[in-house]
């Protein structure tokens, strides 16, 4: 495989969701064949679905990789796994939840896979840490996820603040 841009969205609003996301964040940087090219800040939003859940915690990494759009979402399903990920209600919380956003310019639409992420111009907390990443970024039939962030609906998005790099000094 050639090495192709892949953007990943992640959220998570169960047991802890920034040390969640910083987790995945390393566990997506350290897949085979796969290099970590950015990765935006993170993003409080109030959920989008069943409202009785709590806030989510959003954000986005940029990854080259030789991996295939399957072969990327079973690790991402993987990575979910590890984090205790439990399926019970459609848009409900989760520990994390990754999705393909974009893969290249290539569009899906298969049994287990859509490319784009069919919600992605709709969600603020998306777009935003898309645009993080890439300024000019751009859907694979022209439209820029700019022009999309303009006119999506308002879901609450704050920036969180940047994690510590350094262990805290002492005292
Ligand atoms: N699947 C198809 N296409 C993709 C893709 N591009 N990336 C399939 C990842 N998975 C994809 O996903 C169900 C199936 O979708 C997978 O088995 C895969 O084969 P899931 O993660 O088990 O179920 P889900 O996440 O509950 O459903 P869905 O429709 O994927 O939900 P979303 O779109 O992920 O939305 N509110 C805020 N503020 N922030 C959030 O992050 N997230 C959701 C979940 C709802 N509300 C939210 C947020
Ligand atoms: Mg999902």
């Amino acid at each position: 495989m050639p090495v192709t841009d892949a953007f990943i969205g992640l959220g998570s609003n169960l047991a802890d969701p920034t040390a969640q996301l910083a987790r995945a964040v390393a566990e997506l940087a350290s897949l085979p064949d796969t290099t970590l090219v950015a990765q935006s800040a993170f993003y409080s939003s109030h959920p989008v679905g069943p409202q009785d859940q709590p806030d989510f915690v959003n954000g986005a990494v940029w990854l080259q990789t030789r991996l295939s759009p399957l072969q990327l979402l079973d690790r991402l399903q993987q990575i979910e796994q590890h984090h205790g990920r439990e399926r019970k209600q459609r848009w409900g919380p989760r520990t994390l939840d990754l999705d393909l956003l974009m893969y290249d310019d290539d569009t899906i639409s298969s049994e287990r896979l859509t490319v784009p992420h069919p919600e992605l111009p709709n969600r603020d907390f998306v777009l935003q840490p898309l645009l993080d990443l890439k300024a000019d970024l751009a859907l694979p039939d022209g439209q820029t996820i700019a022009q999309l962030r303009q006119h999506c609906p308002d879901n609450n998005l704050r920036p969180l603040p940047p994690l510590p790099r350094e262990p805290f000094p002492p005292g």
